[in-house]
This record gives structure tokens, sequence and C-alpha cells, in this order.
């Protein structure tokens, strides 16, 4: 043994074959354990700490609001999403999530509530959204529990929007949320997104109105975001330099699920 501890100390190139294995072999085995010793020790620590949103563990909540951070940067409003000839829309459109439209909806009297920054709310009917020039897009939907589809939607792209109901000093906000006339889906997202060429408040499915599980009378339709995010039968629209409630963040997913 003992000459084994004066081995480990002498430099490789003055032992013998024999005496370098095994110099080789226990140093493998201190740092294997160590690692294993450290990576126990770290996952005690983290089982240990207080839960915060989402009931995760705080460190964790951390990683992902950093994620977040980095990514709301660079993956979401940056890029455009890749768009489809109509040849290849599906023509039976998946439906997918039904909270906030399981509520009576009275068509003939939806209006749009959008609050303006001085507390004022506009109330906007279909036909007036629809003087706006008409948008389409046929990209590649994407949801969050792991399906995608090729489908086709049209309505106003969100800038059109804007500058429609002169709404610059709203967009100078952070963030717009969005709730169902019920209140029961709600969503906030990122100006830049929703300023993205591509966001639109839609109206149409394959060159016809929204179904009612689709978000009659008006959806978002957001194609640089998973599915979440693009809320179906819009009632409140609303402005805000802090985060806009969430409904799938309140459970745990990244709030601002681009893509
Ligand atoms: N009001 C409301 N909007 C919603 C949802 C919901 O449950 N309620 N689900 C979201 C999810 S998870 C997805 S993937 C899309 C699905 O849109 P689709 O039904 O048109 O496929 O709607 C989003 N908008
Ligand atoms: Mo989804």
């Amino acid at each position: 043994m003992s000459d084994f501890f004066r081995n480990f100390f002498r430099p490789n190139t003055e032992l013998s074959l024999e005496e370098l294995i095994a110099k080789k072999t226990t140093i493998s085995f201190v740092v294997f354990f160590s690692c294993f010793a450290a990576a126990y020790v770290g996952w005690h620590w983290l089982s240990e700490q207080p839960k915060g949103a989402a009931n995760l563990q705080t460190p964790l909540r951390k990683v992902l609001d950093a994620n977040e951070q980095a990514f709301s940067r660079v993956a979401s409003y940056r890029h455009f999403a890749k768009t489809f000839p109509k040849s290849k829309a599906a023509g039976f459109v998946r439906v997918n999530g039904n909270v906030g439209l399981t509520s009576e909806l009275d068509s003939a009297n939806w209006k749009l509530h959008l609050v303006k920054a001085n507390g004022d709310t506009l109330l906007i009917s279909l036909d007036e959204i629809k003087k706006i020039p008409k948008t389409e897009i046929i990209f590649d939907f994407k949801c969050i529990e792991g399906w995608s589809q090729i489908s086709h939607w049209g309505g106003v792209s969100f800038r059109d929007f804007v500058h429609y109901f002169h709404l610059e000093q709203e967009a100078g906000f952070n963030y717009v949320g969005m709730s169902t006339p019920d209140e029961q889906y709600y969503v906030g997202i990122d100006m830049p997104s929703a300023l993205h060429p591509q966001t639109l408040v839609c109206y149409e499915v394959n060159n016809q109105p929204l179904p009612l599980n689709q978000g009659f009378p008006l959806r978002m339709i957001i194609p640089v975001k998973y599915g979440v995010k693009s809320l179906k039968r819009i009632g409140y629209m609303y402005f805000s330099n802090e985060r806009p409630k969430d409904y799938w963040y309140e459970r745990g997913y990244d709030y601002y699920s681009g893509l």
C-alpha cells in the first residue's frame, strides 16, 4: 500500500506499466465516486428547496426563466415561420383545447372589448375588423402536445389591426393580454411577437368562418409560437408592461412558448 501511495505522486514516466495501470484505475474510481457524490448531494439540495411558481423548485424555475429570457429574444420573433402552398393545407383541421369555449356565446351581440391605455374600452364588431385588408397564411401549426398540421388561416395581421384602430400608444407596451369572454382561458403575448408580420387576428379557416370549436368569431394565430398562445374566441384584449396572466404558464409551461 505504501508503495502504491509513493507511486501515486511519482511522475508517470518513472512507473512500470503495472504501476501506471494501478494509478490510472484509482484516479478513475476517485473521479467517478466524486461525481456520483456531487450529483447525489446536488439532487438532495434541490429537492429540499422551496417551491415557486407552478410548483417547481425555485432553482429549476430560475433556469427555466433564464432559458425563456434567452430564447424569447432569439427564437420567436426574429424569424419567419415557413409557409406552404394551399395544396398542402389540411382539409379537416384538427381541434384541440376547449377551455373558455364551453360557455354560451351570444354570437349576434359579440364584440371584442379592447381596453385602451387611457382606460377607455373600444367595442369592436367583426364587420369592422373585416374592413381591414385580409391576410392569409398557410403554415405548420404546432401544438406543445406533440402534433403539428399544415393549415390555412385568414384574418388581419395584428399590425394592420393596430394601425386601423390607432393603437400606436398601446403597441408601446411590453405585452398584450387576451382572454375568452368568460375569462376561463387567457394568454399574454410579448409585443414583438404580437407585432410579428405573420401574427393574425383570425376569423377564417380554409376560407370559411371559424367553427365554434376553433374560436368563432375571432381568434389569434401566432405562427412563431406553439398553439397554446393562439387563443380562441377572443373576448377581451388589454395592454401592459407586466406579463399578463397566462393559463398554461400557471400550469408550468414556458411563458413565451416560442418556436
Ligand atoms: N379558448 C381557448 N383557446 C385555445 C385553447 C383552449 O383550450 N381554449 N387551446 C390552445 C391550444 S393548446 C392549441 S394547440 C390551439 C388549438 O387550436 P385548434 O383547435 O384550432 O387546433 O388552441 C389554443 N387556444
Ligand atoms: Mo396545444
